[in-house]
């Protein structure tokens, strides 16, 4: 998307780095006297983006999060980035809040991924191992589904998609048996 703004109207929008997870969509409050050209899948237009002031919220740089009810959440895509511009877990899809319509996965636009809510700490509790499985043992939230996360090499990330989603039971005891049969594997166990 390139904005060409013109006269006295200038576009209130996100600016993003090139390469940014969630570039192929933007939001623009005021499009009065603008040529938006360019790819323009995933735009929003003409709606207040619900900002929070431009301060410290962690990472290298000042950003703007977003506020509650803000048409930004869950409305981009991160095309494979894990991370938002602070560094924290991309995306994070927010089950009550639908996803863009071509290619979404949840992310929301711009530098900005909002982390869910601390409801609850999930433990791995113990990991016992028979032969060339491996059982990964943990309490959290009753009756809901955890992830488990897992990478060989702590000086990678953690792959985004989870190996296993185990449902707790009534206690919030869960486990997932993780049968690769690797030599060296670590786990994270998370909800949502
Ligand atoms: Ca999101």
């Amino acid at each position: 998307m390139r904005l060409v703004p013109s006269g006295w109207h200038a576009a209130i929008g996100i600016a993003w780095r090139s390469g940014d997870p969630a570039f192929n969509a933007g939001r623009i409050e005021n499009t009065t006297g603008t040529t938006i050209s360019g790819t323009t899948t995933g735009n929003i237009t003409g709606v207040d983006p619900n900002l929070g002031p431009l301060k410290d919220n962690g990472g290298p740089t000042f950003t703007h999060a977003l506020v509650a009810g803000s048409p930004a959440l869950d409305k981009g895509a991160s095309f494979g980035a894990i991370t938002d511009q602070r560094g924290l877990p991309r995306p994070f899809d927010d089950p009550a809040i639908p996803n863009a319509a071509a290619g979404g996965d949840g992310a929301d636009i711009g530098a900005f991924e909002v982390q869910p809510a601390i409801t609850s700490v999930v433990r791995i509790t113990s990991i016992t191992k028979n032969g060339n499985s491996v059982t990964i043992h943990g309490v959290g939230v009753p009756s809901a589904v955890h992830k488990i996360r897992a990478t060989n090499d702590l000086l990678v990330p953690f792959n985004v998609n989870p190996i296993g989603t185990p449902t707790a039971d009534a206690n919030g005891n869960f486990q997932f048996t993780d049968n690769t049969g690797l030599t060296r594997r670590f786990y994270r166990a998370v909800y949502p």
